[in-house]
């Protein structure tokens, strides 16, 4: 929330979903819908604003002087209004879809950088809502009440059995055989509603109780990993911040020996973000838990702030491209043009790649022929609680 103080506001300006537009009009339209997007940004910004280009279709915005939420969603809507009306190209009209995400800069010493991270989380939100624009929060529009309400509701589900872990196949591309899982989770509340991650893992991850949901996922997916076929292997999600306790390590090792399960079969899954802050010790955890033998994946890889340099030395085993690529990959040339480079790059550093949000045969056929090596989405099937999982395939 923006404090009532003058403050300045980070904020970054998307033109989205160019690249269907292209392959409608031609690559030729492309310069000047990007023209049109900076003109138009242009008319936005005020004077005493900065503003400089990202690449073609991201602007990066300090807005000085924003008082309050209200005079930032004045400055939103205004943004709205400019991209309202459509472009014409040659007497067509061309849709001008932009998406924003907003972080407060507030203080000398607050780090710009920060600000651009949680402004791109924020981009990142209202593109998955699609919303025109996100505002970064800690809170993330919960106050601070209704947060601690549901921390307790978690701390009960959690003592009380009530969080589970449902299994979403790995498929290999070519033999499309299984090779295991991954482990989501999923909170089944006394009124018999099922809650996905995303509705409670956010606030979970703002409190201490990340820790033990996490710890508790890890021993309950080497638990089932003890009864399924060696060949099989589990992936389990891990909140970034979380490597940076040394916990981790102790819980990892203790339930892979209590249960006598091969380290190289339990999967760690940890998304870019990793990389954002306290690089070295990331990295220096990444390096100790694989040395205890379990592998290491890259999530929703290409939707955080790579930087081809630490990919170099990236302790990790696997890449998991994001759904989002995936999802579109036969419809946009782009998408496809990334996911083919997303392999062709892994494959270079001898990493596997995993294609998540498979949705379709197309899209798993392709997937094979650019020689992905894994395959995840619902095509096979979606996250299954852990018996329909169990008597699907036959574990
Ligand atoms: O199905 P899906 O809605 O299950 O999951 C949404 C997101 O929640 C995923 O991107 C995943 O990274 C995250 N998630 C799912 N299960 C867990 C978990 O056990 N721990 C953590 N940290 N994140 C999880
Ligand atoms: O942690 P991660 O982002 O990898 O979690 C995977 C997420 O993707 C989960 O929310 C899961 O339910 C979702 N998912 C898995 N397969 C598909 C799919 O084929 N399509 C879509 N849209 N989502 C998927
Ligand atoms: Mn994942």
């Amino acid at each position: 929330m923006i404090s009532p103080r003058k403050n300045s506001v980070l904020g970054l300006v998307e033109l989205t979903d160019t690249d269907d537009l292209f392959e409608l009009h031609g690559t030729a339209s492309s310069r000047a819908l990007h023209d049109v997007f900076h003109d138009r940004l242009k008319g936005w910004v005020r004077s005493r604003d900065q503003w400089r280009l990202l690449d073609n279709n991201r602007i990066c915005v300090i807005l000085k002087d924003i008082g309050s939420q209200g005079e930032l969603e004045l400055a939103a809507a205004k943004l709205g209004r400019i991209f309202k009306e459509p472009h014409y190209h040659r007497g067509r009209p061309m849709p001008l879809e932009v998406r924003a995400g907003f972080a407060e800069v507030n203080g000398r010493d607050k780090d710009l950088k920060l600000a651009m991270q949680q402004a791109g989380m924020a981009l990142w939100q209202a593109k998955k809502k699609s919303h025109l624009f996100d505002v970064y929060s800690p809170q993330c529009g919960m106050n601070a009440g209704d947060e601690q309400k549901l921390v307790e509701q978690l701390e009960v589900a959690l003592e009380q059995g009530a969080l589970q872990l449902y299994y979403q196949p790995k498929i290999h591309a070519g033999y499309r055989s299984l090779i295991g899982a991954e482990a989501l989770m999923r909170w089944h509340t006394t009124d018999q509603k099922v809650i996905t991650p995303d509705q409670f893992i956010d606030v979970a991850e703002r409190h201490e109780i990340i820790k033990p949901m996490t710890w508790w996922a890890i021993k309950s997916a080497v638990a089932r990993l003890a009864r399924w076929p060696d060949q099989l292997s589990i992936a389990v999600n891990i909140s970034p911040a979380l490597l940076l306790e040394d916990d981790i390590l102790s819980v990892v090792q203790d339930a892979l020996e209590i249960h006598g399960v091969t380290p190289a079969r339990l999967n760690l899954e940890v998304t870019e973000s990793i990389m954002v802050d306290n690089q070295d010790v990331m990295l220096s955890q990444l390096a100790r838990l694989r040395d205890l033998g379990v592998k290491i994946s890259l999530d929703d890889f290409g939707t955080g702030f790579s930087s081809l340099a630490y990919f170099r030395d990236l302790p990790v085993d696997e890449i998991k491209i994001d759904k989002n690529f995936v999802l579109r990959m036969m419809e946009s040339e782009k998408d496809h043009a990334i996911v083919k480079a997303v392999i062709d790059l892994a494959h270079n550093f001898s990493l596997k790649v995993v294609a998540e949000g498979v949705e379709n045969l197309d899209i798993a056929n392709r997937l094979a022929e650019l020689h992905c090596d894994i395959l995840q989405g619902y095509v096979f099937d979606r996250p299954l609680p852990v018996e329909e999982f169990e008597r699907q395939y036959r574990v």
